[in-house]
């Protein structure tokens, strides 16, 4: 049993974050998702427009996702890792070479972002359309 393990905010969910648990899933066999709580989102300079419960039920709904534990500060990732006995952490290449540190616990994988969107752009469309 391989364990990936990954982590962000998944605001406004999109077919970049999907396209990049699924990828995280098909290199293990199941998946945590630490999800940035609403309180993090601040300390990451970031406003979602959804709630956590709200982000939580919408990535609950995602067939590659196994579970979701909250990610509160930039520091639980050596004891998540260790806790939930991750083999492997994934993130976007938008974060490449930002969390090697972990290379100690785990393996670290970096994968392709999706180009084009962004919970960004999908909220700024949806402001100037409805
Ligand atoms: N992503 C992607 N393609 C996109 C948009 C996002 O592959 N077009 C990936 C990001 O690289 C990240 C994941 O989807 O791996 C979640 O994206 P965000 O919610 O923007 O995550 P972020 O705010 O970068 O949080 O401790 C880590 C942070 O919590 C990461």
């Amino acid at each position: 049993m391989k364990r990936v393990i990954t982590y962000g905010t998944f605001d406004v969910l999109h077919y970049g974050h999907i396209n990049l648990l699924k990828r995280a899933k098909e290199l293990g066999d199941y998946l945590i998702v630490g999800l940035s709580s609403d309180e993090f989102n601040l300390i990451k300079n970031k406003k979602s427009f959804y709630s956590y419960e709200e982000r939580k039920n919408l990535l609950e709904s995602i067939r590659y996702v196994d579970l979701i534990i909250p990610e509160n500060n930039w520091e639980q990732k050596p004891s998540d890792i260790q806790e939930y006995k991750a083999d492997i952490f994934v993130m976007g290449d938008d974060w490449k070479g930002k969390f090697d540190y972990l290379k100690k616990y785990c393996e670290v994988i970096y994968l392709p972002r999706t180009p084009e969107v962004s919970s960004t752009q999908t909220k700024e469309y949806l402001s100037t359309t409805f």
